[in-house]
């Protein structure tokens, strides 16, 4: 998603600016920009692709100022072009922006009206033009801003700037991410605090609907005109911990970081085999009560939801559902009484997952009804864990590669934490089940890191993919969920068409895709369903299907003709998921290798999704 950094300080700025674009690369994006105010003039550079393009565009330049914004853009109006690039000028303002203007077409219609020319197709010109018009009734630049605000629908981030006012950098925040980062005789603002680690760790994290204005020396931020304090918060020195260091992409460090960040995860809420008792205490109240669970997250979140549903029935008998949030938000569901609202994102700020959080929120509060939001995120500050009332961080570090690994495991771990402690609370899980279960937890790390023995064996498989066009992924119970993650991950990174499927649900349909030159990856641990799956397999075979299958060391599953086979180490059935979910990230990151893609910052996607 497009990522915004900007700053007023005594010194120039540009290459803070540039180098806080290159630590937002990781969102994903198409082109960059930056604009810088210096002696009464605009200094704007653009350009399409990396911002290793801006950064030698900057160069030749040699463009500097103390105030300035910049811009990393994912197109949601207008193609990846150079004149659709932020920043956006309108006479002597400059303007990025995040998000999507609902209502640019009319405000534009508007604006044309009175003769302003448009040199972009972009959502986001609409704002600097509005600015502009604005300063024609106010000499202040906040003043105008603020007048603009409320004429704009959508969700927007904004950072603006303006030639005759070199001592004040304007910033809005309705519905898309934006944090100030606070310096001494210098402040500036980010779509993530990750671009300014380099320069602070203290921040302020504005809420919805904020208005700030920061000079050199000050921030203030205001609420419908007036002024209100937001707190000035230092972040943990651990946050800024974010390198490829020995490792070829952020996306196979974060694989190997798996054992540590779940290890992470649950020494937050586990004491020996048992759960702390200080472990989400708050939220026991709300335990008690709720009589099901709705599941609301997108992508990779929603199949740790899709796994959590399966644990939430099967171990501690509370009805669970699960629902993609795009949809969830769209299609007026009916909020039940004392249901607990779970979301699951790994940033805590989905666009769609937050927009859903927020309209469950006020259908409950019109209808007066008792429910519960939890939040389970990588983010401790983000939205969604400000916005619900309880939350359960990952702890995985930062995940920069845009392809969801250690986020997906940890969610697991975390989702399986929170099922334990409400089947504690409502008393419909035995001690014993919670010491089993917190047992296999603590040595599930220890699995992972056997299973990644088995890379050299999945980069050899790895071979055989990488000319292929399509792929099918199958497993059953709560490996279906991991099919369909294994095959989002193969398709996202390697760029070749993958779809999992329930194997039960073969014959139902895919079978019929199953040739010589269709390769069908199978996980099978050793559960209640193998010879079920064992059965599949046969099916497969039988229609000239290529198995490559994920197998438990114990399962009987043995390498023949058109059936490669990777031993798996002994996992109980229950966590099993946690543990499949190693081998099709590393299948799908070796083919991504050897095809040549961008693994970490595949094509179109962005790592934060905070537009719709
Ligand atoms: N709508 C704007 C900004 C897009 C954005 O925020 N992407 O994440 C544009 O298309 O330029």
């Amino acid at each position: 998603m497009c990522g915004i950094v900007g700053g007023i300080a005594e010194r120039s700025i540009t290459n803070i600016l540039i180098e806080g674009l290159k630590r937002l690369e990781y969102r994903g994006y198409d082109s960059a920009g930056l604009a810088l105010i210096n002696g009464g003039q605009v200094l704007r550079e653009r350009r399409v692709g990396k911002v290793a393009n801006l950064e030698e565009a900057v160069n030749e330049s040699h463009i500097a100022g103390s105030l300035g914004i910049a811009h990393t853009r994912w197109a949601t109006h207008g193609k990846p072009t150079e004149n659709n690039a932020h920043p956006h000028i309108s006479g002597d303002v400059a303007v990025v922006h995040n998000g999507i203007i609902e209502n640019y077409q009319e405000l534009k219609d508007d604006l044309e009206a009175l003769g302003y020319v448009f040199t972009s197709q972009t959502d986001t010109e609409v704002v600097a033009h509005l600015v502009n018009d604005a300063l024609k009734n106010t000499p202040s630049l906040l003043e105008a801003v603020r007048q603009v605000v409320p004429q704009l629908k959508g969700a927007y981030a904004l950072g603006i700037v303006h030639t005759d006012h070199p001592n004040e950098l304007i910033t809005v925040r309705e519905g898309s991410p934006l944090v100030i980062g606070v310096g001494i005789g210098e402040n500036f603002i980010s779509s993530d605090q990750l671009a300014l680690l380099p320069i602070t760790n203290r921040f302020i994290y504005l809420e919805e609907g904020d208005i700030a204005r920061l000079t050199r020396t000050s921030i203030e931020v205001f609420v419908d005109g007036n002024r209100v304090e937001r707190p000035v918060k230092e972040l943990d020195a651990a946050v800024s911990n974010a390198s490829k260091g020995e490792y070829k992409h952020y996306m196979l460090k974060e694989i190997y970081e798996q054992p540590e960040a779940i290890q992470q995860t649950i020494s937050q809420a586990l004491n020996g085999n048992a759960l702390r008792d200080d472990f989400l205490k708050n939220a026991e109240a709300d335990f008690s009560k709720i009589q099901q669970v709705q599941i609301i997250a997108c992508g990779t979140s929603y199949h740790a939801g899709m796994i959590a549903k399966y644990w939430f029935e099967q171990l501690i008998n509370v009805s669970a559902q699960v629902e993609i949030a795009s949809e969830f938000r769209y299609r007026s569901p009916v909020i039940v009484n004392n249901t607990l609202y779970v979301c699951i994102s790994q940033s805590g700020e989905t666009a769609d997952t937050l927009a859903a959080l927020r309209d469950t929120q006020k259908r409950a509060a019109a209808k007066n009804l008792d429910i519960a939001t939890l939040t389970i995120c990588n983010v401790a500050t983000s939205s969604m864990v400000r916005e619900t009332d309880h939350s359960l961080l990952t702890l995985a570090g930062p995940e920069i590669g845009v392809a969801s690994t250690k986020a997906f495991t940890t969610q697991l771990a975390a989702l399986m934490l929170l099922i334990l402690k409400i089947g504690q609370v409502k008393n419909t899980i035995a001690a014993e089940n919670i010491e089993t279960i917190t047992a296999e937890l603590w040595h599930t790390p220890k699995v992972i890191l056997d299973t990644l023995q088995n890379n050299e064996a999945i980069l050899r498989l790895s071979e055989l993919f990488k000319e292929k066009q399509h792929c099918l992924f199958l497993g059953r119970g709560t490996q279906f969920p991991i099919a369909l993650e294994g095959a989002l991950k193969l398709k996202e990174i390697s760029y070749i068409h993958a779809e999992g499927y329930a194997a039960g649900e073969l014959k139902h349909g895919p079978l019929a895709l199953v040739d010589n030159d269709m390769p069908v990856v199978i996980l099978a641990p050793q559960d209640d369903m193998l010879d079920k799956l064992k059965s599949n397999m046969e099916e497969v075979q039988a229609r000239g299907g290529e198995l490559f299958v994920f197998a438990d060391i114990n399962s009987g599953v043995n390498e023949k003709d058109r059936q490669h086979v990777v031993k798996v180490p002994s996992i109980s059935a229950v966590l099993a998921p946690i543990v499949y979910s190693i081998p099709v990230q590393l299948l799908s990151y070796h083919v991504a290798v050897l095809r040549g893609t961008d693994v970490d910052q595949p094509r179109n996607l962005a790592k934060s999704v905070t537009v719709e």
